[in-house]
């Protein structure tokens, strides 16, 4: 098992680099254009080769590094069926996986955030992209967003996998880097013990700034990200 975790200054994402050590394949998840050669320079360096580029959904706040990282390697592009993306070579839903060496990668669909917003769990641990952050979630007030819908996410899905499970988010605006499912059952402040309509409630008076990329962003990642 190989396992990387890059974080990008401008934007606070979390890219993941997941390989199996045996067969040497690896997948990337929220891959940043920006770090397109850095992440190029670790599968050359690991002597990897990239199968699939995994997209949790379409971002507002950077351009995705796919379709270059599919340029250089003929990976697949993976996206939700929801993202309306026809760059993407999968599309995927609900119980889809995807083969790495020996094991699997489970797709979860947990929109909410975005209604293509995707989870994938692989091991001890699950990449939940936007959907669920550390001690927060995403927002819900853009891009089709759902505060119902993110918290049957989130409530229906993602806390029903093992409380030990390690959670891995798409962001952390504090330089938190892993949680795990029952530290945020317990002591995620927007969701703990709090019902449906708390969390609505809460989710609409969130009144945070528009994503500064956003009107550039989400039209270049609906193109699996077009070249910067
Ligand atoms: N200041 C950031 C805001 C980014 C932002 O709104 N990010 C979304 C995810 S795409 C979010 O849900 N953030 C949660 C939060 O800020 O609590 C920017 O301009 O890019
Ligand atoms: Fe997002």
């Amino acid at each position: 098992m190989f396992f990387r975790q890059l974080f990008h200054r401008e934007s606070s994402t979390y890219t993941y680099i997941l390989a199996d050590s045996t067969w040497r394949d690896a997948v990337v998840i929220d891959a940043v254009s920006d770090a397109t050669d850095e992440v190029l320079a670790i599968l050359r360096e690991q002597d990897l080769h990239l199968t699939h580029i995994l997209e949790t959904h379409l971002h507002a706040d950077h351009i995705s590094a796919a379709r270059k990282l599919r340029e250089a390697t003929g990976a697949q592009v993976v996206l939700s069926d929801q993202a309306g993306a026809d760059c993407a070579d999968l599309q995927v839903s609900d119980g889809d996986f995807v083969v790495l060496g020996d094991d699997v990668i489970r797709i979860l669909t947990t929109p909410g955030h975005t209604p293509e917003s995707l989870s994938f769990r692989w091991h001890d641990r699950v990449f939940t992209g936007d959907a669920l952050l550390i001690g927060g979630c995403g927002r819900t007030d853009f891009q089709g967003g759902n505060a119902g819908t993110l918290y049957d996410s989130i409530t229906e899905k993602l806390f029903t996998l093992p409380e030990e499970t390690l959670l891995y988010p798409g962001h952390d605006y504090k330089g938190r880097m892993v949680s795990c499912i029952g530290e945020e059952k317990q002591m995620n402040p927007r969701l703990a013990d709090k019902s449906r309509d708390e969390f609505i409630e809460i989710m609409r008076n969130l009144d945070l700034p528009k994503p500064k990329m956003i009107d550039v962003a989400v039209p270049s990642n609906r193109l699996c990200g077009t070249a910067n």
